[in-house]
């Protein structure tokens, strides 16, 4: 067995103070060091947007929350957020930076959102996570991160498919809650498509 650890979108955007601050989201960073310290490899999501991006309200001239359609698929609209090289986009000062970490951006263009660290939300295009993990031998996940009910879900739904053991750190998550509910569903959603949920106390032997 052969287990990575993937740290989904902690940055400052996502984090207190930032444009699509999650709430509780701060919560998470101790866990995140924590489990960094017990991986071999340790993966971080940076979601990576130009300011054009077509999943900014700003850019339709409508409010944020909006739902359109984007190039045949259901965009939610978000506030301006990890635009390339800002503050927000930039990862938690308090993450501690650890040897055998790798990033993978998303969300690069304009046209198509990218939830999952694996794919574009269309799935027309592909980060290179997966083959990447493969190479280095991976079959298991452990993932964790922001948010629950967007970039957290997608992937762990995305590694699934990919064929990869896949544990979700539940303590190690926080979501939007856009509507009640949404992250109890997500939750929900990844556990009935094979994901385990556990806990982060609970990991052993890594
Ligand atoms: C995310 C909304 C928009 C996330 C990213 O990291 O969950 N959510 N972009
Ligand atoms: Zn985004």
């Amino acid at each position: 067995m052969n287990a990575t650890l993937i740290l989904v979108d902690l940055q400052n955007d996502f984090l207190p103070g930032g444009a699509l601050a999650v709430p509780e989201g701060e919560d998470v960073i101790d866990i995140a060091n924590a489990l960094s310290a017990r991986f071999d490899l340790i993966v971080k999501t940076q979601d990576w947007h130009p300011s054009n991006h077509k999943s900014f309200a700003s850019n339709h001239a409508l409010d944020v929350g909006t739902i359109i359609d984007l190039n045949g698929l259901t965009q939610f609209l978000w506030p301006d957020h990890c635009v390339q090289q800002s503050f927000g986009a930039q990862f938690s000062a308090d993450l501690v930076d650890v040897e055998n970490t790798v990033v993978f951006q998303k969300g690069e263009n304009p046209e198509t959102d990218s939830y999952s660290a694996f794919f574009d939300n269309g799935h027309r295009s592909d980060t290179g996570l997966g083959d990447f993990l493969k190479t280095r031998k991976t079959d298991v996940l452990y993932v964790m991160g922001l948010a629950t009910d967007y970039c957290v879900k997608f992937t762990v739904l995305d590694a699934l498919k990919l064929g990869f053991k896949t544990y979700l750190v539940v303590d190690g998550c926080r979501g939007v809650d856009v509507n009640p509910g949404d992250v109890e569903s997500a939750l929900q959603e990844m556990e009935d498509a094979g994901a385990i949920l556990i806990l982060s106390h609970e990991i052993k032997n890594v």
